[in-house]
């Protein structure tokens, strides 16, 4: 132990261990800042917020298509982990890197934090400050990354005993880590705090808001619209279970109190600015509309049924003096505008036709949901979601579809989108295991402001058969079918299909989803085992089914 230990600077064991810790804590930090600068700015301008809006809007249709296939509703989680696991990853880069050479560690964490605060400023409705909580994360960042580098290659000390005060400085490091990340949850805390007390007031006036009794009222729901068919979705879905389909990675929280609607633009005489309270100053009417997505696969879960209460959007633009391109306006599309910056574009002839286009502020006897545009959003009957259902509703501008692409349009989605016919088996389930016998095949059929008039279901690519329809509900919604089947042993496929009252039946092309809704008979196979014979329990003697004359399914 006389020989003197190799100078640090010399043929260095570099802490690289140490390194990737500082790099993660030091991410971890400045995320933290970064929430909380973010809680005082807008939750928009979160870094993860940002660049996950700046991402999904770059993002090809087709893999958006497959990500909400894949991950459906939670495809945003999964795009928020993906973002923290590259974020982790490039932590662990930049934190090796600095304890080579600390600039090139800082200025990697600096290129990270301008990436989010670029995002930041793309996003629809930024402002410079929407930088602020990158760069303020960012500087964090590599203040920790210094200091915990610093302390984490500080050079053992020539001649220094194995243990002893270098043991120490590496004590001290694990003490920064530990400061470091207590600071960081207190800031990330706070930052939760904050947002939330930000949204309060949007929370409160939501509570505060008494829907008004319409003046127009919807007739009851007919008792046979619900089949009551087990399997089969209820006929009003109710507004936890009603599908959402949006870019917004955090919900906008809008005070109803502060709320504003603008309308204007080409042909519009007489501008308005309205509050809420003057809206609903409007005779309110109350109409049955089903809801579906473009995206929606055959088959698929994107649509929903409500009750929505509302002021008819048509009467609104005639008091601006808007007229529709039948009777000479200038304008033929309604783009939408919403609080995130999201523009939907609707045919002004299809929402002046006399159709109950609304501007809702109520689903189901509930003020709407804050995930599905609180205080007011557009519901067109007949039109897919992206060019009618704007939620967040905060302007209305007239313009023509030659001089405007809305933000779909924009990414290769149909600037025009009525709704397709379509039918959808909600039970048997897939490769459902079913006894031989009666089995009820059920589901919905929809061809909004045509409506429904014959579902049919064939088994095995055998003939047509008719389905008994649930009663309809107008025109504007899904309507429940169902057809008893006497199932034979063996693996079998049903399909759908749906005529609608215009005497078009629907196609059996199939289509994908883009550009303007997907086509084809959604299919569904089973396998049948070879019925309840064997099955022990109650039931009357002798009612054994002979093959091909099956017993009634209890
Ligand atoms: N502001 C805003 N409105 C929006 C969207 C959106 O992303 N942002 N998505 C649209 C789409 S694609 C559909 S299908 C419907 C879905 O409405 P829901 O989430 O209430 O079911 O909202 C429409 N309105
Ligand atoms: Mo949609």
């Amino acid at each position: 132990m006389t020989r003197a230990a190799p100078v640090a600077s010399k043929s260095p064991r570099r802490p690289y261990l140490l390194g990737a810790v500082s790099g993660v804590v030091a991410a971890a930090a400045g995320l933290a800042v970064a929430e909380l600068a973010a809680a005082a700015v807008r939750p928009e301008a979160s870094p993860v917020t940002a660049v996950g809006g700046a991402a999904v809007d770059r993002t090809p249709v087709a893999v958006r298509e497959w990500a909400i296939r894949q991950f459906g509703a939670t495809d945003k989680l999964v795009l928020t982990l993906g973002i923290v696991a590259v974020l982790t990853a490039v932590a662990v880069a930049a934190g090796m890197l600095a304890v080579r050479r600390l600039p090139a560690g800082i200025a990697l964490t600096g290129v990270f934090a301008l990436t989010g605060a670029a995002a930041a400023l793309s996003r629809p409705e930024a402002s410079w400050r929407d930088a602020l909580p990158s760069l303020l994360g960012g500087l964090a960042a590599v203040a920790v990354l210094s200091l915990l580098v610093r302390a984490a290659t500080r050079p053992r000390p020539a001649g220094a005993p194995p243990g002893g005060a270098w043991a120490m400085d590496r004590r001290g490091f694990g003490r920064l880590v530990a400061a470091a990340l207590a600071v960081s949850a207190g800031a990330g805390l706070a930052g939760r705090r904050l947002g939330a007390f930000g949204s309060a007031g949007a929370t409160d006036s939501r509570a505060r808001f008494l829907l008004p009794r319409p003046d127009v009222s919807a007739p009851p729901v007919p008792a046979g619209a619900d089949l009551r068919v087990p399997g089969v979705a209820p006929f009003l879905t109710p507004n936890r279970d009603f599908y959402r389909v949006d870019t917004a990675l955090v919900v906008p929280r809008v005070d109803a109190d502060t709320w504003r609607l603008r309308i204007h633009g080409e042909g519009v005489a007489r501008p308005l600015t309205l509050d809420l309270r003057e809206l609903l100053a409007r005779p309110v009417v109350e109409h049955d509309i089903t809801l579906t997505c473009v995206s929606n696969e055959v088959g698929g879960p994107y649509a929903g049924n409500a009750r929505w209460l509302g002021v008819r959007l048509a009467d609104l633009l005639r008091e601006a003096g808007v007229r529709p391109p039948s009777q000479g306006g200038p304008a033929d599309q309604l783009v939408a505008r919403s609080v995130d910056g999201m523009t939907l574009g609707t045919p002004v002839e299809a929402v002046m036709d006399g159709r109950e286009a609304l501007l809702a502020f109520g689903m189901n006897g509930e003020p709407l949901p804050f995930a599905h545009g609180f205080p007011v959003r557009m519901v067109v009957p007949g039109l897919y979601g992206y060019v009618s259902a704007c939620k967040w509703l905060s302007e209305l501008r007239l313009t023509t579809f030659d001089a405007y692409d809305a933000y779909w349009v924009r990414r290769s989605w149909a600037a025009r989108a009525p709704v397709k016919t379509q039918s959808r088996i909600d039970t048997p389930r897939p490769s459902a295991d079913l006894p031989a016998g009666r089995v009820a095949v059920a589901g919905v059929a929809w061809a909004q402001h045509r409506g429904i008039s014959r579902v049919e279901v064939r088994v095995d690519g055998g003939p047509w058969q008719e389905a008994r329809l649930g009663d309809a509900d107008g025109d504007d919604t899904w309507r429940q079918w169902v057809w008893p089947w006497e199932a034979a042993p063996g693996r079998h496929t049903l399909e759908v299909r749906a005529t609608d009252r215009t005497g078009a039946v629907q196609t059996g092309e199939r289509t994908g989803t883009v550009p303007d809704g997907a086509t084809g008979w959604h299919a569904v196979t089973v396998n049948v085992g070879p019925g309840r014979t064997s099955a022990p329990g109650p039931g009357p003697a002798g009612a054994a089914p002979a093959p091909g004359r099956p017993r009634r399914a209890a």
